[in-house]
Parts: structure tokens; C-alpha cells; sequence
């Protein structure tokens, strides 16, 4: 049996930095094949790890995933209510719709948005879900469309990293991680009548547009 005769550290490329592999492997799941497709080919030539190169070209041939989003956040909360915020980036030439969200974070996840009411911010379910236009993006922001936690199961703190799932209309499911961050913005009221248990003082964590 052939073992490796050179170290882990002979496999680089030339001029290949780890800089960019890791910046690579950060983009998509598809960057991480990307990523090893290159390790190996790094690799190929000196040791006998070449049969994973196979499996790994069928995903190149797949379409991207309808839905991603960028730069998920979620804010901090003690317990109660919190929100998360991202851009949700359509890459079809179909519109994509949203109809509901699941967190491990809280029983209870709407998707939310906010509307002047008499006067009055307020915030609600968004009814027919969140729609993302044929190759455009939709901002989940504070103020704007939002995914509401209704009750927060465990402390929110900064740089935890909360699961979530977003369930689209056609069936498919986007899953992602949103990073805790600390947001201070103003307030707003939930719609009269709606309010759920474990609401705090009001305070929502949504701000003024
Ligand atoms: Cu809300």
C-alpha cells in the first residue's frame, strides 16, 4: 500500500496562498469543493488521494441555490422578542416567495413588516410572506421587513450563531446562520391586540426607517 511521502505543507500550489482558500471556502458550500478540488490537485501528483475528485464535479454541474442570503444578523436579546435582519438575494429568473420561517431560537418566528398605522409605527405578520423579485434582493432590516422571534428560548449575545430556516413557496428551504450583534434603534409597536406573552416593555428592537 502507497503512503504519502511528503508532508501535508508539500501540497500547496505555487503561489497558491491559504489566504485564498479560505476566502474561498467562506463564500458557498459549492467555494469549499472548489477549495478541495484545488487541495487535490495541489496534492495529485505526489500522494494517492485521487478518487474524490469525481464526486466532486457533479455539484459544479447543479444550479445554484434559488435563494441565499448575505450577511444575516440577528440581534441580541436577553429573552422575549428579537429579530433578524440579511438580504435575501434572489438567483432565478422566477420570483421567489418566502412563506415562513423556523428558529431553534424561539417557537414562534413570523416574518414581520413594518407600516404606519394612524400615525403609529407598528409592526405585523406580513401577509402573503416576503416576495423577492427575478434576479433582484430584499432587505430584512430594523424599520423594514424583518424575521420576528416571538419568544426567545436562550440569550441572544454577541457572536452567537442562530440557526434558521427559511421555508419558500415552491418547497425548497433556505438554511442559514445569523450572527448576534448589539442593535440600539428605536422602538415600535406591535399591532394592538396581537401582542404575545413575554412582551417586554415594548421593546421590539425594531428602529425608525
Ligand atoms: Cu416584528
Amino acid at each position: 500500500m502507497a503512503i504519502e511521502r511528503r508532508p501535508a505543507a508539500a501540497c500547496r500550489l505555487p503561489g497558491q496562498k491559504r489566504g485564498i482558500t479560505m476566502s474561498v471556502r467562506r463564500i458557498t458550500p459549492a467555494g469549499i469543493l472548489v477549495a478541495a478540488v484545488l487541495a487535490l490537485a495541489g496534492c495529485g501528483s505526489q500522494s494517492t488521494v485521487a478518487p474524490a475528485a469525481a464526486p466532486a464535479a457533479a455539484p459544479a454541474t447543479s444550479a445554484a441555490p434559488t435563494l441565499t442570503i448575505t450577511d444575516p444578523w440577528v440581534k441580541t436579546a436577553k429573552k422575549g422578542m428579537s429579530a433578524a435582519f440579511g438580504t435575501l438575494v434572489n438567483n432565478t429568473d422566477a420570483e421567489v416567495t418566502v412563506v415562513s420561517v423556523v428558529s431553534p431560537l424561539s417557537p414562534k418566528v413570523e416574518l414581520h413588516e413594518v407600516v404606519d398605522a394612524a400615525g403609529k409605527t407598528i409592526m405585523r405578520p406580513k401577509e402573503g410572506g416576503i416576495v423577492i423579485p427575478p434576479r433582484g434582493t430584499h432587505r430584512l432590516q430594523p424599520g423594514g421587513d424583518h424575521i420576528m422571534l416571538m419568544g426567545v428560548t436562550e440569550a441572544v449575545k454577541p457572536g452567537a450563531e442562530i440557526p434558521f430556516t427559511l421555508n419558500l413557496k415552491d418547497g425548497r428551504t433556505l438554511e442559514f446562520t445569523a450572527v448576534g450583534k448589539d442593535f440600539a434603534g428605536g422602538q415600535e409597536n406591535y399591532r394592538p391586540g396581537t401582542d404575545p406573552e413575554g412582551h417586554e416593555g415594548m421593546d421590539m428592537g425594531e428602529s425608525h426607517g
